[in-house]
Order: structure tokens, then C-alpha cells, then sequence
């Protein structure tokens, strides 16, 4: 079996894969029975002469060969928080308003993945198998292609892709459909997401569908697939509190993890709560919501503006409803242990993820993964989470409609046990079957079997194959799948 090359914005620490959770178990595993090499950044900000450098540091763990390179302060400014964090991340989200196309932003980016590029470049052998990972190194591949390099490169995209408008409306989209045409395999959360950029390939740089459904660009033939990733679900299921019932909560929780992020609903999810207690009255002094929302990305102007607005929020809800002995909203800016999130996911009622655009959200897989299948917990699921695609059996409601988001909290609170089972029982079936170690086998696997296809001849239409796959695609997109149970 061939060697896994990865390379990604930032490595992971092996050793401690397990605490880390998501993709991180699968990857290790992978890199471990592979003799793989991991390349990224080491999280170092250096001096300005750091940029000419393609030598990296390397460690051999054992596990894999772990390869790193600083970054140079303005490096760090322009590529990691201006263009990838500041113009691709919020794009992608379909939050235009809030991106920021600075001059000097896209350059940096195209360097530093350059950078990284001739600095694989000398670590790589003639069978590697190249797997490059989400929006910091969409260009990576193609200058690989560049240097030579034939060898299979899959891409991987953890966040959504917007819509084909909103996408050209980056400055540099035609360059970023170039660097996408360099794979031979590119990876997506979901199928809307696939059908986004098969859309934007045809009507913005003039991509071909090919007989086999892949994607004729910049004359490179690119296979789009959907590889819905996963979560280690035993690692949730086995974790049991030691004395459950000192740690159960007086009163019934809500549960919020979500990075403090915008593009997480977290305003709408608080607005949603306070609106509830004032319509259900009733239900005052018996229901919490813990929202844990560790900060990220600080130094984004649009991290602190989101951050505000929560502490503004909270704090008119509790001083609002809030008695001496209950406070409706616990919000907690700090990152929490792994096991202490188990306990607590197991130990709430609801699990409240209310995305306004998430590539797939591993918080919802995570909750049911951890709920008691004798008494289950109710998922209430945004239908702009990737999940949404594979996870109908939550209650899936549309964040921007706060009115729809309290009745539901009603709803979940007084969903019979049958009901709960069932739902929960479909659910955890669900995420077993495709969990993360089936995303990371099912994306190799694909990579390494589109190299050996023929090659084919571009057609004007879509053969019938070829619009079997489309019509699927369009399905997923026009009918969200709702399930409400009032
Ligand atoms: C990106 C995409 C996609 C959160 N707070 C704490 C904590 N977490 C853990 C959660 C979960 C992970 O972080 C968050 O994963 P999500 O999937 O929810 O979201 P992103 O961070 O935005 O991830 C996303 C994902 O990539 C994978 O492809 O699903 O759409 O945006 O595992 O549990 N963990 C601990 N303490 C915390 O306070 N220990």
C-alpha cells in the first residue's frame, strides 16, 4: 500500500489524538498503518526572513513522520487571518458582508502555499498517495503540478461551498478554480455543496461535464464527490459519568458547543431561548441553556463584534427572566475538557445547534452519539448544517426564524419517550454507518481509484449517467430535509 502524504494548515499532536476527537482518530490511524508524513504549520510566527524558507522541521513519532515550517508575522497576517480567514472563510459561508478583500491578502496566500509546496516537494515518493486539507491550502495542488509532481492529490474541504453568485464574487475565483482543477479528487461535506461547485465550474470558468460525471477545467478532469465526515461514536458511547446522578442538573439543559464563531447562530440561538421563556411562561425556573463557546480566531475584527453582541445578549436575557436562584443562559467563553463534554452532552435534554451555515457541525453527531438509548435527548438541528443532509430525524428548524426555533424548543421538551427512542435509534445508526473512520477510507479509496480511469471526451450535455448524478443533486437542494413533529 502506497505511502499517505497530508498536508493541512495546521498539524495535530498524535499522541493525543484520541482527546482531539473528529478527524483527527481517523488521520492518526491512517498515518500509522500507512508510514504516512504529515506537513503543515508549526503555529510559530517568526521574522520576515522565515518566508524563504522550504526546509522544514521534521520529527519522526513513531506513529508518522510530523514535518512543520513557521510562518513570518506578516505571513501570518495576510495568508492565515486576512485570506483564509477573512476573505475565503466568510465567502464560503455566504457572509460577503463580512469579508475583506485587502490588496497583498491573495499574494501572500499564493506564496505561502507555494512555499509548502517546494517544500514537500523533496520529501515525496514516486507511489505517495497526496491528501490536502480544507481552504488554507486550496492552491497546494497546483503548485505540486508546477514542480512536477504526477503523483495522486485528493483535496478535502471542510467548510461549505457557497452558491456559483456568490462565489465569483472573489476577486481571484477563477485562480482558486485553477488551483481546484489540479486535483484529481476534491472532497465535500455534502451533495448541495457538490452541486455549488460543479455549478460554478460551468458558469464561471467554463467547466465540462464529462461522460463519467467528472469536471473537464483548465484541461485537468476533476472528480467532485460528497464524503459527509464523521465522528469516533464509540469514544462518546462508552464514556459513562462516575456519579451520574450528583452531576444530573436541577433543571432541564440545553446544550451549545459551538467555537465563538459567526457563522454559528449563536445570537439567534440565544434570541430563540429568550423568546421562549417569555411564550411558555411555565417553563421559567425549569430549563438552562449552557452554551460553551470557546474563543477563536481573536484577532478577526468580526470575532470581537460577535463576542460582544453575545455577552450583550446574555446578559439582557438573564437580567431579564433571571431570578436569585436560577439563571436562564450559563455561557461560558473558555474551552472545556473532552470527558467533562460527554458528561454534559449526556445530561441535557437538548441538543441545540443552530448553525446559519456549517460544512457539516460534529457537535450534532457528538450529542447523540453520547445520549442513553433507554432515555434519550432530542437533537434540534439547523437545516444549514451539513448534518441536516444525513440527520433527518432531529428536529431541523431554520435559524433565522426565531418564533419557529422556541416552538420547537417546546416540542423537543415534551417529546414522549417512544418518539425519542425511535428518533434516536435512526439517528445513532445513522452516524455509525458513517463515521469518521468510513469518511477517511471511503475518500482514499476514491482517491486512488480516479487516476486509473480513462480518459473521456468532454460532451455538451450530460449523458444519462452523468444526469442521474446531477438529478440527485438538484433533489437534495430543492426539497431540505424538514422533519416537525407539530
Ligand atoms: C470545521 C467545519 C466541520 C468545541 N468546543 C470545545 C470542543 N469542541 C469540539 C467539538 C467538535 C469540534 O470542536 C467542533 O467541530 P464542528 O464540526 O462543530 O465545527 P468546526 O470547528 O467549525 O469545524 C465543520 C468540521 O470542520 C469537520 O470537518 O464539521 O463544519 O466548520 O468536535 O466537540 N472540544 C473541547 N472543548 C470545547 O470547549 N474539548
Amino acid at each position: 500500500m502506497s505511502r499517505i502524504v497530508l498536508v493541512s494548515n495546521r498539524v495535530a499532536d498524535l499522541s493525543r489524538a484520541a482527546q482531539a476527537g473528529g478527524v483527527v482518530i481517523a488521520i492518526a490511524d491512517v498515518l500509522r498503518a500507512r508510514n504516512g508524513l504529515w506537513l503543515g504549520w508549526s503555529g510559530k510566527i517568526g521574522e520576515r526572513s522565515e518566508e524563504a524558507r522550504t526546509t522544514p522541521d521534521i520529527v519522526e513519532t513513531g506513529a508518522a513522520t510530523i514535518a512543520t515550517l513557521p510562518l513570518s508575522n506578516r505571513e501570518y497576517k495576510d495568508y492565515y487571518l486576512g485570506y483564509a480567514n477573512a476573505v475565503l472563510w466568510p465567502v464560503f459561508h455566504s457572509r460577503l458582508d463580512l469579508a475583506q478583500f485587502e490588496a497583498g491578502y491573495y499574494q501572500r496566500y499564493l506564496e505561502v502555499n507555494r512555499r509548502f509546496a517546494h517544500a514537500l516537494r523533496p520529501l515525496l515518493r514516486p507511489d505517495d498517495t497526496i491528501w490536502v486539507h480544507d481552504y488554507h491550502m486550496i492552491l497546494l495542488g497546483m503548485e505540486l503540478r508546477k514542480l512536477g509532481v504526477e503523483n495522486p492529490i485528493g483535496f478535502f474541504l471542510h467548510i461549505p461551498v457557497p452558491p456559483a453568485q456568490t462565489f465569483l464574487a472573489i476577486p481571484e475565483h477563477r485562480e482558486i478554480a485553477r488551483g481546484l482543477a489540479a486535483y484529481d479528487l476534491v472532497g465535500l461535506q455534502t451533495k448541495v455543496d457538490v452541486g455549488n461547485l460543479i455549478d460554478f465550474l460551468q458558469d464561471g470558468v467554463f467547466g465540462r461535464i464529462l461522460q463519467d460525471g467528472r469536471i473537464r477545467a483548465f484541461d485537468r478532469d476533476l472528480t467532485i464527490g460528497a464524503y459527509p465526515v464523521g465522528i469516533d461514536v464509540d469514544s462518546f458511547v462508552a464514556s459513562r459519568p462516575k456519579r451520574a446522578r450528583e452531576q444530573r442538573p436541577t433543571a432541564t439543559r440545553l446544550i451549545g458547543v459551538d467555537r465563538l464563531d459567526y457563522t454559528k447562530g449563536l445570537p439567534q440561538k440565544f434570541r430563540a431561548f429568550g423568546r421562549f421563556l417569555e411564550k411558555y411562561p411555565d417553563y421559567r425556573r425549569q430549563v438552562i441553556l449552557s452554551q460553551i463557546a470557546p474563543p477563536t480566531r481573536e484577532s478577526v475584527v468580526a470575532y470581537a463584534d460577535i463576542r460582544h453582541e453575545l455577552e450583550t445578549l446574555s446578559g439582557t436575557i438573564n437580567g431579564k427572566f433571571g431570578e436569585l436562584d436560577w439563571v436562564p443562559i450559563q455561557y461560558i467563553h473558555r474551552s472545556t475538557p473532552r470527558r467533562m463534554l460527554v458528561d454534559v452532552y449526556r445530561h441535557s435534554r437538548i441538543g441545540f445547534v443552530t448553525p446559519l451555515r456549517d460544512g457539516m457541525n460534529l457537535v450534532a453527531k457528538e450529542y447523540v452519539a453520547a445520549q442513553d438509548g433507554e432515555d434519550p435527548g432530542v437533537l434540534i438541528l439547523s437545516r444549514f448544517a451539513g448534518a441536516a443532509e444525513q440527520m433527518k430525524q432531529a428536529l431541523i428548524v431554520n435559524p433565522y426564524d426565531i418564533e419557529e426555533m422556541a416552538d420547537t424548543i417546546k416540542v423537543a421538551l415534551e417529546m414522549g419517550l417512544q418518539e425519542r427512542q425511535d428518533r434516536h435509534r435512526a439517528l445513532l445508526s445513522g452516524i455509525r454507518t458513517q463515521d469518521t473512520f468510513a469518511w477517511c477510507r471511503s475518500f482514499l479509496a476514491a482517491l486512488e481509484s480516479v487516476r486509473r480511469r480513462k480518459p473521456q471526451i468532454a460532451i455538451g450535455s450530460p449523458s444519462e449517467a452523468a444526469r442521474k448524478a446531477l438529478q440527485e443533486i438538484e433533489l437534495a437542494r430543492v426539497s431540505p430535509p424538514v422533519v416537525r413533529s407539530n
